[in-house]
């Protein structure tokens, strides 16, 4: 049997629906997704099976235009995400088109590109009309060689098939990288903080959800079978420390709750959440929060 095997990039501003097209690809949720931009910070490996192919995609933070040492490090594993794979896909929503934002994440590909292949994802073809897309797809061919086109709903599944079997076709011929059945490459610690960081930013804000990091701070497993997660919510002010409680405890309580029910769903067994809020003012610019996002700490540096 010829086996192929190899790493699929997707890339794209914020919001594109990357973490959602991954997650449908794996058949699971191992990505966060919001509606607010930036949700992804680092990358997220999830594999997916196509015949005898095994696609590893790789979920990337959105490329945008960073100001702070946390954006840079974002951005810089976006596109060291796409430097390393076998192909990279782009994404691209069908009702904003080629925004500023796409053209320079063009620019930057025909930098990195060198022969990889490249494919596009237009992506909500849910939300416009036919018409749109056809001089919408011209227009980005036009403007770099891509090896194909694909028109998809990341949310409601179509296209993606189209798209996933000529991703296994065009895999290079190899061993698979991880054994059948495994579905994510990162760590449950790492997965469980970022099911209450998405919980966090569903519930918060404007900048809020961008000033706090999760962490797992310690995980047990008891001899009933369940597991007791504590995990630290670090934020920058007192004043955020108490929006993030919210009157009464409501909100700490409401994101406790729907963490611990997905966690419970995607562990399978009873789950015990402990959520704490700390304040460290200057845990964009500590190290080891990077390293525990998995990203590169220097990455940010200007
Ligand atoms: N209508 C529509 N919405 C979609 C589709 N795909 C994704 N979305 C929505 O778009 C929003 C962003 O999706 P994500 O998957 O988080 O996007 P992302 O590219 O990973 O974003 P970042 O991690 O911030 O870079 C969410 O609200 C999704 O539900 C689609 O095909 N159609
Ligand atoms: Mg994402």
């Amino acid at each position: 049997m010829t086996t192929r095997a190899g790493f699929i990039a997707l890339i794209g501003e914020p919001n594109a629906g990357k973490s959602t097209l991954l997650n449908r690809m794996v058949g699971a949720k191992v990505s966060i997704v919001t509606h607010k931009v930036q949700t992804t910070r680092a990358r997220i490996r999830g594999v997916a099976m196509e015949g005898d192919a095994q696609l590893v995609f790789v979920d990337t933070p959105g490329l945008f235009k960073p100001r702070r040492r946390l954006d840079r490090a974002m951005v810089a594993a976006a596109w060291g995400g796409a430097a390393d794979a076998d192909i990279i896909v782009l994404m691209v929503e069908a009702h904003r088109g080629i925004t500023e934002g796409v053209e320079r994440i063009l620019d930057g590909l025909s930098e990195i590109a060198q022969g990889r292949k490249v494919a596009l994802a237009i992506n909500k073809i849910d939300r416009v009309e036919a018409p749109a897309l056809l001089s919408l797809t011209r227009d980005l061919n036009d403007r770099f060689p891509f090896a194909e086109t694909f028109m998809i709903s990341a949310e409601k599944g179509h296209g993606v098939e189209d798209l996933r079997a000529w991703l296994a076709q065009h895999l290079p011929e190899g061993p698979w990288l991880y054994p059948e059945d495994q579905i994510a490459d990162l760590p449950l610690r790492m997965i469980a903080a970022e099911i209450t960081r998405e919980k966090l930013t569903l519930r918060l804000h404007q900048e809020l959800p961008y000033q706090l990091t999760v962490e797992t701070e310690n995980w047990e497993e008891r001899k009933d079978g369940s597991a007791k997660i504590d995990q630290v919510i670090y934020v920058m002010r007192d004043g955020h420390k108490g929006i993030v409680l919210g009157k009464r405890g409501e909100t700490i309580k409401a994101v406790s709750q729907a963490a611990r029910a997905e966690l419970e769903e995607f562990l399978d067994r009873k789950v015990h959440l402990f959520l704490q809020v700390k304040v460290r003012p200057n845990w964009l610019e500590e190290a080891e929060r990077y390293s525990e996002m998995g990203l590169d700490f220097k990455d940010g540096n200007a």
